[in-house]
């Protein structure tokens, strides 16, 4: 446990660094999409988002699926607030109609490192 924390703190860490730096460098991932043509991030038990830095088109809808825990999604400027739910296969979902780079978080486990970056374009 204490390993994954101190793991967990210097993936925050590294995505803070990341962020700003404007793109380039980055690992983002395109994620898969559900049978509704839905970018799927996944809330993990472990208090991680899957993938963490995600990219997706403009017009996108992306859908976070609570895998296990008591987690919520909101954006940095609260451009999107969900919340905070432990009920497996909750799911919240936003549409991103414009370009640009969305930093979120978990709220109960921000300070764990779970955070995220959705980078629409
Ligand atoms: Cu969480």
């Amino acid at each position: 446990m204490r390993t994954l924390a101190a793991f967990l703190l210097v993936t925050a860490t590294a995505l803070a660094g990341c962020t700003g730096s404007g793109g380039g460098g980055g690992d983002y991932v395109t994620p898969e999409t559900d049978e509704e043509g839905r970018y799927v991030i996944k809330m993990l038990p472990s208090n991680k988002f899957s993938p963490e830095l995600a990219k997706v088109p403009v017009g996108a809808t992306v859908v976070w699926v609570n895998e296990g825990g008591g987690h919520n999604t909101q954006s940095r400027d609260e451009l999107w607030v969900s919340t905070v739910s432990s009920e497996l296969g909750e799911h919240f979902e936003y549409t991103f109609e414009e370009a640009g780079s969305f930093e979120y978080v978990c709220l109960p486990h921000e300070s764990l490192g779970m955070v995220g970056e959705i980078l629409v374009e």
